[in-house]
């Protein structure tokens, strides 16, 4: 791989940095994506080889996705919990795939990370931490992190491989958006040493039951307003469902936005997905979720949560209001009719 300068010399830093320290926690998202996932092991993949550091990952939800949690056991990862940690054996923190304060993340606000690694706009409390590599245009963070390894002489395991792969494969949804030409090259490498096999098997990820349920809730609450699709899934055990229905719902032919809401956690928690080139879904969700929650994201997915007041029926119902006609204003313009997705 021809790489660019800019890794090599952070390369440097980074190995500067890990020096001389036994024990990094390196946080990913609290549900993480195989790219939270696949990112958090190639660093830490890194900090073994580089500096001899031993690095706990942590997160503060759940797995939920069947794909995820497959991926996990492949990768023998035994992820922790942040809130039963005792963040005083760590000497150094680091986060990937997030930054501090987006809202999705379980890092403790007092601790002030030494390494932010990720692929989401640059925030204003990211540029304090001693180490930062942020490239926006990427459509993985997973594609930064193999750059690190190519320029420390590091060729990532089968297992390594094989997340790293998945994780750009998803996150560009088969290089089909938010890509850049550094992800096709790092896609490419990863292909020669990935298990393609346990690949397919970890696409097609066994299910629950309730996941059926689920779905056809989710299909039965679908509205259409125009180019819009928008459904909510009420109180959900799993918060990757939502990503997961926006990205099935974006499949029809009519439609240029979706967006799918449900409460998991005393949170709302908002998916959008849009195919529109000139609207971006991160700005969107900011429209969304403003004075009330985070939110963040990339051109053409986006996500955000809301903290509930209290768990009452009217709550919930004055949100949702509150949501939809923001998602609308912003998306739709002109005030049109709703109709339901299929027949119930
Ligand atoms: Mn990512």
């Amino acid at each position: 791989m021809v790489l660019t300068p800019k890794t090599e010399s952070k390369l440097v830093q980074l190995k500067a940095i890990l020096e001389g320290h036994q024990a990094m926690l390196i946080v990913m998202q609290d549900n993480p994506d195989p790219d939270s996932i696949a990112a958090a092991v190639a660093l830490r993949k890194l900090a073994n080889t580089l500096a001899n550091t031993q690095c706990s990952i942590a997160h503060g939800g759940t797995v939920g996705r069947g794909e995820n949690r497959a991926l996990v056991r492949y990768l023998g990862l035994n992820l922790r919990q942040i809130d039963q940690l005792d963040m005083k054996q760590f000497e150094l923190f680091a986060i990937v795939d997030t930054q501090p304060g987006t809202g999705n993340n379980s890092l403790p606000s007092e601790i002030e990370p030494d390494i932010v690694i990720d692929h989401h706009p640059c925030r204003q409390q990211t540029r304090h931490s001693r180490f930062t590599d942020i490239r926006s245009k990427y459509g993985a963070t997973a594609t930064i992190l193999l750059e690190y390894l190519d320029a420390a002489n590091i060729t990532p395991d089968v297992p390594l491989a094989t997340a790293m792969l998945y994780a750009i494969r998803s996150d560009t949804q088969d290089l089909g958006r938010d890509t850049t030409k550094a992800d096709i090259k790092a896609l490419t490498a990863l292909y020669a040493i990935a298990n393609k096999r346990m690949l397919s098997e970890i696409q097609r990820g066994k299910v629950s039951r309730d996941y059926f349920q689920m779905m056809a809730d989710a299909l039965k609450n679908a509205q259409v307003f125009a180019n819009a699709i928008v459904t909510n899934l009420g109180q959900i055990e799993n918060p990757d469902m939502i990503a997961e229905v926006a990205d099935i719902l974006l499949r029809d032919d009519q439609t240029n936005w979706v967006m799918v809401t449900g409460y998991f956690k005393h949170k709302m928690m908002v998916s959008l997905r849009t195919y529109e080139e000139n609207v971006r879904a991160d700005k969107i969700i900011h429209g969304i979720v403003a004075r009330k929650g985070t939110g963040g994201g990339h051109p053409s997915y986006a996500g955000g949560q809301i903290p509930l007041k209290d768990n009452t029926k009217r709550t919930k119902d004055r949100l949702e209001k509150t949501v939809l006609s923001r998602f609308l204003k912003q998306v739709v313009k002109d005030s049109v009719p709703k109709q339901p997705l299929i027949q119930k």
